[in-house]
């Protein structure tokens, strides 16, 4: 198995642990256009746009990212009348990025070769703007296995679709594997600001990542259907027993290439529905959008609380 780690750089302050991609080329590097985001080295001042970003939310849909923009500014007492947040990426409509105080929010769109791509050049925008401390937090959307719906998942492992701690891609043609690496630390603080809201159920599991939404994680209703519902069943049941809690589409990839470089990360995804009960997802619309800011509540809660920590003395 192929997996890599890199080496932490210090910075000035030996407690900053500086975000550094493992990719000897980029030092040689005269500009670094970020094409999926409208950014390069030779026109934007990374340091002085980025250089004070300590938290990366990252999630599917650039409304839910502006959304908790808006919301993050209003907790962290950053909001006044009028105040604007916008789109950093309004050069290209790939991607969408805001920023309040030390708060970045990335739109990454659905599924791993999205938001591979979006890690990418995220990865390379902190190390260009020379941040250090970052920690990501992916906030998303899932199907529940056995779940109450609304319930939260803190990912404790990112598995494959056949439960392995894994992210597999091809690289010049051959597999290559990587390990999913998820921050234990950051994963149990969620957990207690979990405990302190008490405002909805939250649980700490595994989540499979899937390359597909229908087939992919056992729905009966796609456009294709290979597998009778008892298939499906004895499918989800395993994936049960080997402690998948939720199915969405990003935590391997999220979890894969944050671990490689070394910055810490965290899945935290709500669930829409219980998949041992059905596919579809037909909660009202309101409903459905409550569901939603379950994670930006718990991630609000951890941001302020790490911010309170390190004000201290
Ligand atoms: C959750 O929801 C999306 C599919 O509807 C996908 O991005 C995911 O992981
Ligand atoms: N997102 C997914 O990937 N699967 C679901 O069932 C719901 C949301």
């Amino acid at each position: 198995m192929a997996s890599s780690g890199s080496p932490t750089k210090k910075g000035n302050n030996h407690s900053d642990r500086l975000v550094q991609p493992t990719n000897p080329n980029l030092a040689a590097m005269k500009e670094d256009v970020l094409y999926h985001f409208s950014l390069s080295t030779s026109t934007h001042d990374f340091p002085a746009m980025f250089g004070d970003v300590k938290f990366v939310c990252i999630g599917g849909s650039p409304t839910r990212m502006e959304a908790f923009t808006k919301y993050m500014a209003k907790e962290l007492g950053l909001d006044h009348p009028g105040a604007e947040y916008p789109n950093i990426c309004r050069g290209t409509d790939r991607y969408a990025m805001f920023k309040v105080g030390p708060v970045l929010s990335v739109s990454h769109g659905i599924g791993i070769p999205s938001t591979s791509i979006m890690l990418h050049e995220l990865i390379k925008l902190l190390y260009h703007a020379r941040c250090s401390d970052v920690t990501v937090i992916r906030i998303g959307t899932s199907g529940g296995i056995g779940l109450k719906p609304g319930s939260v998942v803190i990912t404790q492992q990112a598995v494959d679709a056949s439960f392995k701690p894994v992210f597999e891609q091809m690289v010049l043609g051959k597999p290559v594997v990587w390990r999913t690496r998820l921050d234990e630390k950051v994963a149990q603080e969620l957990m207690q600001c979990a405990s302190e809201l008490l405002k909805f159920p939250t649980v700490l599991g595994n989540t499979m990542c899937t390359s597909d939404f229908y087939e992919g994680q056992g729905r009966l209703d796609g456009a294709l259907c290979s597998y009778t519902e008892k298939d499906k069943q004895k499918y989800l049941k395993e994936a049960q027993a080997a402690g998948v809690c939720n199915i969405e589409m990003e935590s391997s990839v999220v979890a894969a290439v944050c671990g490689a470089c070394d910055i810490p990360v965290a899945v935290v995804c709500v669930t829409l529905l219980d998949r041992l009960e059905g596919d579809q997802i037909s909660s009202p619309h309101e409903v459905l959008v409550e569901y939603q800011e379950r994670p930006q509540r718990l991630v609000s809660h951890f941001i302020k609380k790490r911010l309170a920590a390190a004000r201290r003395p």
